[in-house]
């Protein structure tokens, strides 16, 4: 059989668990996953490469009824993805029926002339016939190619989902070096597992109001140390004090979590500065929603 290449866009409502399920087929951690909702930011290529295939999976921001500015953004982007794609796999939680809001959405992915994979993950936390009940209301809509439950978390499926959307791609020659897992620079990644920390270790508007860049990043020639100068941007005072911490207590624990994170992905140890600055209501701004979190 001939080798296999293209690309999959993840779409599907935000916290149905896209990134835990691409990092789970890679093998390895590629992008950031939260309890939260509207995680992702961005359309991120992950890319896979095996003896038969080489897929690109395109993690995206969650889908979701816009609250701001920042959260049409997010939907915008994930919309975007499904240009060009060959295979669309769609992804939703088992909740025994179709929700409104997918049906909008799926109104949008029909007509592209993609074959369309369902994916339904958290099958670990299916309750009664709500599994069975979620793949038949999903089959009556007649645009899916195939439907798959899985679990991210418990690796359940995995690989027959792989297969069947491998199954789906064209046949064609590798995209990327088989030894690459994403295109994104290491500045993006470090930017987003501080981002990931700050997601993890505070509450209510604090991760939403968030936004992480990395100003620079330098390879020290004397000896095995990678130093990351980074910000935190925040959209009002009040939450520079919160990320902060009494005693800077907070911030140091954001540092640490992901200093631990990029000395495993880096294999050497690494100096982490973090900065924190106040953009006033960047979330509500087109421009600065751009700046600070990229297309
Ligand atoms: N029980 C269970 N939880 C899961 C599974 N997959 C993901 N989760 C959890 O669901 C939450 C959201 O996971 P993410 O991968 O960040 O979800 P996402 O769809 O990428 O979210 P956005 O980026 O906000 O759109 C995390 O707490 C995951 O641990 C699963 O198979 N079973
Ligand atoms: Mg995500």
């Amino acid at each position: 059989m001939s080798y296999r290449s293209g690309t999959v866009a993840v779409l599907g409502q935000t916290n149905v668990g896209k990134s835990t399920f691409i990092n789970a087929v890679l093998g390895r951690k590629v992008v950031i996953v939260s309890d939260r909702p509207q995680t992702t930011r961005n359309r991120i290529r992950c890319i896979l490469t095996t003896p038969e295939a080489q897929v690109v999976f395109v993690d995206t921001p969650g889908l979701h009824q816009p609250l701001n500015k920042l959260s049409s953004h997010l939907v915008r982007q994930a919309m975007r993805a499904l240009s060009g794609v060959d295979v669309v796999a769609y992804m939703v939680e088992p909740t025994g029926g179709v929700e409104p809001y997918d049906v909008t959405v799926l109104a949008k992915i029909k007509p592209l002339p993609c074959p369309k994979v369902l994916l339904v993950n958290k099958s670990d936390r299916a309750r009664g016939n709500s599994l069975p009940e979620t793949l038949l209301a999903y089959e009556a809509l007649g645009m899916f190619a195939d439907l798959i439950p899985i679990s991210a978390v418990r690796g359940t499926n995995l690989d027959r989902a792989l297969a069947v959307i491998v199954g789906h791609l064209p046949p064609g020659e590798p995209l990327f070096p088989p030894d690459l897992a994403t295109d994104r620079p290491l500045e993006f990644l470090a930017a987003e597992l501080v981002r990931e920390k700050v997601f993890q270790t505070t509450f209510q508007e604090i991760p939403y109001s968030t936004a992480v860049t990395v100003e620079h990043i330098a390879e020290r020639e004397d000896k095995p140390l990678v130093e990351i100068y980074a910000s935190i941007h925040v959209a009002k005072d009040s939450q520079k004090g919160i990320i902060i911490g009494s005693g800077g207590q907070k911030l140091k624990e954001i540092g640490t979590l992901a200093r631990q994170e990029l000395e495993l992905l880096l294999g050497k140890k690494v100096f982490l500065s973090l900065q924190v600055k106040v953009r006033p209501k960047w979330t509500e701004s087109e421009e600065e929603i751009v700046r600070l979190t990229g297309e």
